[in-house]
């Protein structure tokens, strides 16, 4: 898609160590396209990580990165004064134009970020102690945040979590038809209409001032964490593009979703799919352990709850992209989207059967790690 000369000369553009010496795409993530820069100097070779912004999804490129520069110096100044941790943050490298991202002569908009080496992600059903992990790094993440200046934050996707609205959009894509596909995802447009209820529920709890507003990650797919090669242990959380004022639950329940399914995000046949109870069980403890003392009980007793609606939200948004003509999510193939919200939906009613097993769980495991129970439901 890309030429090597393209690469040269938009990584000319910022200041890096070394010389150009090529590039590897990296496929992960639906948004924006990813490259390995590999450089080479005098001593030996260096890298740095590319990436082209999709801005059809993030309107607002320059509004996206100072959030980001203002995430990324927040969590580099914290993580240093905790070398323990073992976590490293990401860096933007400055253009030598000045700022922190670069528009070449076609106005697409790169950013660079230092590489981080000798680790690895994972796209779905981890171990249980890697997911446990990454319950840890999760939760620890969203405590680095706690005092991060909120207002410093422009929402980079408005409504992003708004499940409210999201059925709104599916409704509008289903009237629109867009894409002439409407006859061939009847059943998973039924489906979702028979959920619309459940759409209200976190948002309504939100405004009512029953849940507190957190600056949240908002996109904890397990792809999202980087492992240490040596030690499994969780190195960076990348993906900070809709770190923006949300709920704790956005971030579990996401995490659930990429993390707990015992099949891929599209897995083609549904009847693979199903929530480990024992991964979610990992990384209910992995994130009580990290955070639970600094979540309110509301939060906790609707962690099961959010596994389901974020799954059901990312469901929507597939099919309503599906409607549409596959204008948003990067797809491989005609069907791809309408395939991935099939493969949400099945996760979701595997959720819906497990409820009261997650429910008991999550009050078991809470009471275990913070001495506290939930109370009544
Ligand atoms: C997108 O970019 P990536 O693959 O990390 C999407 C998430 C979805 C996810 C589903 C900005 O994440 O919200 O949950 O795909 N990101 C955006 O795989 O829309
Ligand atoms: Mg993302």
């Amino acid at each position: 898609m890309f030429t090597d000369r393209e690469l040269k000369s938009i990584a000319d553009a910022f200041v890096l160590e070394g010389t150009y010496a090529g590039s590897e795409a990296i496929k992960e993530g639906h948004i924006n396209n990813t490259f390995k820069l590999i450089m080479k100097s005098g001593t030996g070779g260096s890298a740095y990580l590319l990436q082209q912004i999709n801005t059809s999804v993030f309107k607002n490129p320059t509004l996206l990165m100072e959030n980001v520069a203002a995430v990324t110096a927040f969590l580099a100044e914290k993580l240093a004064s905790a070398p323990e941790s073992g976590m490293r943050s990401l860096r933007c490298i400055p253009c030598r134009a000045g700022g922190i991202y670069h528009t070449d002569e076609k106005g697409r908009v790169w950013r660079i970020y230092n590489y981080i080496d000798n680790v690895f992600s994972y796209s779905c059903t981890p171990s249980t102690s890697l997911f446990y992990k990454t319950g840890s790094a999760f939760g620890a993440f969203m405590n680095l945040l706690a005092d991060f200046p909120a207002e410093k934050l422009g929402e980079t996707i408005p409504d992003f979590h708004n499940t409210a609205a999201r059925f709104r959009n599916l409704t509008a894509a289903i009237g629109e038809n867009r894409s002439g596909r409407l006859d061939t995802c009847t059943e998973e447009i039924a489906f979702a209409r028979a959920r619309a209820d459940d759409t209200y529920i976190l948002t309504g709890k939100a405004a009512a001032g029953l849940l507190p507003l957190r600056v949240t990650h908002n996109d904890t797919k397990l792809n999202n964490i980087l492992f240490d090669k040596d030690t499994d242990a969780p190195v960076c959380v990348v993906d900070l593009d809709t770190v923006m004022p949300g709920l704790s639950l956005y971030d579990f329940g996401d995490a659930i979703r990429s993390g707990a399914n015992t099949a891929a995000e599209d897995a083609e046949n549904p009847a693979e799919v199903s929530l480990s109870v024992d991964l979610y069980t990992a990384y209910l403890r992995g994130f009580l352990e990290a955070a639970g003392e600094s979540l309110w009980r509301e939060e906790v007793r609707l962690l099961p709850f959010s596994a389901k609606l974020m799954t059901f939200e990312c469901g929507m948004r597939f099919l309503t992209d599906y409607l549409d003509g596959d204008v948003y999510f990067r797809t491989a193939y005609p069907t791809h989207n309408l395939v991935r919200a099939r493969a949400q939906f099945a996760l979701v009613k595997d959720i819906e059967k497990k409820m009261a097993l997650l429910d008991a769980i999550t009050a078991e495991t809470y009471r275990e790690i913070t001495g506290k129970t939930l109370g009544e439901k």
